[in-house]
């Protein structure tokens, strides 16, 4: 298990205070982000939200080792390491109130997220393939989570991978449930990481807890991947929150199963660490939720004034050339929608 905080000083890594205090200020961005959206859909401003509290190390820390030119292949459940990355954080929210991702454009390398699990993967390791017979030098990172692991998808990805040494890293946030299937009834298997020895790259562990850690464990895992190896790494942390919120985690959940420093506030620890490394003082925190809440006060503003979306922005992303029986769907939405309103309310 690869770890930094507990065993290392900052001026023991090869990061900078910089650095670190970054990390801090972006998993606060996203701890602020994530408390806006659950609140947003508790009085119906959009219809559900898959909440990654508890993920904040994970996903920030593997957001600042990936180059600004590398792809991401995200999740429903990603959103912090996207918000890392620079997606304005009202295409994420105009995202889960019925928009097409993206709608303000941006430049930030990244695929729309995934909600059939485990279909990214294949997809990053064939865009990873592409960019290897392009002769780039770039990495696709697959974000995906433990219960991906069962699907079909999951094992040809990397096989692939493996087989054609493609530049990609595939990160497991291994948050201890598939919805209300726990990590131990998903695999035999001793870990998830343990499961790359079958494609023939190396698979690896860390404290997902850490961002320092997930840092310097993602950043070697990309070297290794832009040089033709592909790794596996799985981040170990915990849903601390319902799995969406259709979800009641109270009817199958007890953390008191896991240890404390996977069930534990990732943030509060974090601080904890760069207060006695000296490098932030007690105001710090609060000062990077102040300018975050202010930034998603703009983003909820920005989410507002957009006009409502067409229905015809399902049928214009699916596929470069539509096909016929595509164009028969959306001639047959056109007349019903002018034969019964958009919100199927008799004209
Ligand atoms: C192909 C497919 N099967 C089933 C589902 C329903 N489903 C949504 S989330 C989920 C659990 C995924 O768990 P995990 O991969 O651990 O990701 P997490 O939600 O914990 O981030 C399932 C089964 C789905 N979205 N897609
Ligand atoms: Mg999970």
């Amino acid at each position: 298990m690869h770890r930094v905080i507990g065993e290392r000083t900052l001026d023991e890594t090869p990061f900078s205070a910089d650095t670190a205090r970054e990390l801090l200020r972006d998993m606060v961005r996203a701890r602020r982000f994530d408390e806006r959206a659950l609140a947003l859909q508790r009085r119906g401003w959009m219809s559900g939200y898959p909440p990654f509290k508890g993920a904040e190390a994970s996903q920030v820390g593997a957001a600042h080792a990936m180059d600004e030119t590398d792809w991401l292949f995200p999740t429903y459940r990603s959103n912090a390491m996207q918000v890392a990355r620079g997606v304005p954080m009202h295409d994420l929210l105009l995202f889960r109130r019925g928009f097409p991702e993206f709608t303000s454009g941006h430049d930030a390398p990244t695929f729309p997220q995934a909600v059939p699990i485990a279909t990214q993967i294949p997809h990053a390791a064939g865009a990873a393939m592409a960019m290897d017979y392009r002769g780039d030098d770039h990495v696709a990172l697959a974000y995906f989570g433990d219960g991906a692991t069962s699907e079909g998808d999951f094992h040809e990805g990397l096989n692939f991978a493996g087989v054609f040494e493609a530049p990609v890293v595939f990160f497991c946030e291994n948050n201890g449930w598939a919805i209300s299937m726990p990590r131990e009834k998903q695999t035999r298997s001793d870990s998830i990481a343990v499961k790359a020895d079958a494609y023939g790259f190396d698979g690896v562990q860390v404290d997902g807890n850490d961002p320092l850690a997930i840092l310097e464990t993602v950043g070697t895992a990309i070297e290794s991947a832009r040089a033709g190896e592909p790794v596996l790494v799985e981040s170990l942390t915990y849903r601390q929150g319902p799995h969406t919120t259709s979800d009641d985690p109270s009817r199958y959940e007890d953390a008191s199963a896991y240890p404390a420093w996977r069930t534990s506030d990732p943030l509060d620890r974090y601080e904890e660490f760069l207060l006695a490394q000296g490098v932030i003082d007690g105001a710090t925190r609060s000062e990077f939720a102040a300018a975050a809440d202010e930034e998603l006060d703009d983003a909820v503003a920005h989410a507002e004034s957009e006009p409502e979306p067409s229905p015809d922005d399902v049928f214009d992303h699916a596929y470069a050339e539509p096909s016929r029986r595509l164009e028969d769907q959306r001639a047959w939405l056109h007349e019903h929608v002018e034969r019964h309103g958009i919100d199927g309310v008799e004209r």
